[in-house]
């Protein structure tokens, strides 16, 4: 699996060369890499951002930088190509546009040229609110397009769901928000050129970037391919896995007891049924208690009828 990482904090993820996440590396499952989003400017101060159109607090990402950033890593033809090479100096091109190498940003100059040849599709907001947001088409195996992903606070949630489908996808590409977020423009240009385009929240809760939300949702996603994790089982039981998915049971290891305190008799009995019946119950009671929506979204069915009774 090929990872792009785009942010304005690349170091954040030098973390990535550690522990399990290096071995997978090492191994060749999958190849990272963090890209600067300032080596796409031209500018000076290496501007990537810009105030709110319509007023406002903050200070919205561009449309122009992340395009040409987003453009090289897709490898999709640029559109307005203001080159630059690896050294951060300008490379002049026969489509080469003044407006690009400008350190003004009016809103004329945003992507207008763009605007005009692109039907931007119009967003509908029911859609978006409901998971899957798209589907890597494939039976078996590597999908072979990208995938590019935005956090934002203001997207549907990530879940298991999401991570186990996109752990399908041969590349991700990741778009690390700053600021008050990136301008909406840029999920929908990509979206219209037919790329994947996914943006997802990873909780109720503000954070400062889309960093610590882009660790999450990559370590959810490649700890499910196969090779990546030691013991492949312990992926397969674990809480929101599969059609039936319930907090996990508790868990205890020797000794029986502990200062003071007992493992529940029925898990020292060796018997089985016994031990899942236990288990099961738990499971169905700590989720009734802790998380009812996800009760509530259990598939009746999968109920068996010892689960009824509880
Ligand atoms: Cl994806 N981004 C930010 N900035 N804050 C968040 C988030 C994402 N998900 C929850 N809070």
């Amino acid at each position: 699996m090929k990872i792009d990482i785009v942010s304005v904090f690349p170091e954040y993820f030098d973390v990535l060369n550690l522990s399990l996440f290096g071995k997978a590396q090492a191994k060749g499952l999958v190849e990272v890499k963090a890209h600067n989003l300032r080596d796409w400017t031209h500018d000076v101060h290496h501007s990537v951002d810009d105030t709110p159109v319509g007023g406002g607090a903050g200070m919205v990402m561009k449309p122009e930088v992340w395009a040409e950033c987003l453009d090289e890593l897709l490898g999709l033809e640029p559109v307005a190509a203001a080159g630059h090479d690896g050294d951060g100096n300008m490379k002049s091109s026969a489509t080469d546009r003044s407006d690009t190498v400008s350190d003004d940003t009016s809103d004329q100059q945003s992507i207008g040229a763009v605007r005009d040849e692109v039907d931007v599709a119009a967003v509908d907001i029911e859609d978006a609110a409901s998971a899957p947001q798209a589907s890597i088409s494939d039976s078996n195996g590597r999908a072979d397009g990208p995938v590019l992903i935005f956090p934002n606070p203001s997207a549907p949630l990530f879940t298991q769901r999401d991570a186990t489908e996109l752990s399908h996808a041969g590349h991700l590409l990741f778009g690390c928000g700053r600021y008050e977020g990136y301008d909406a423009r840029i999920p929908d240009y990509y979206r219209a050129q037919g790329v994947d385009v996914r943006e997802y929240s990873i909780g109720d809760y503000v954070l400062n970037g889309g960093e610590v939300a882009v660790s999450v949702m990559l370590e959810a996603i490649t700890r499910l391919l196969p090779g990546f994790m030691g013991n492949a089982e312990s992926i397969v039981e674990e809480s929101y896995t599969g059609e039936n998915a319930l907090l996990e049971h508790r868990q205890y290891t020797k000794p029986a007891e502990w200062r003071g305190i007992r493992v529940p008799d029925i898990l020292l009995s060796g018997d089985h049924g016994k031990v899942d019946r236990f288990r099961r119950d738990e499971a169905l009671e700590r989720t009734n208690a802790i998380r009812p929506d996800l009760i509530e979204q259990l598939d009746c069915a999968a109920l068996d009828k010892a689960d009824r009774k509880t």
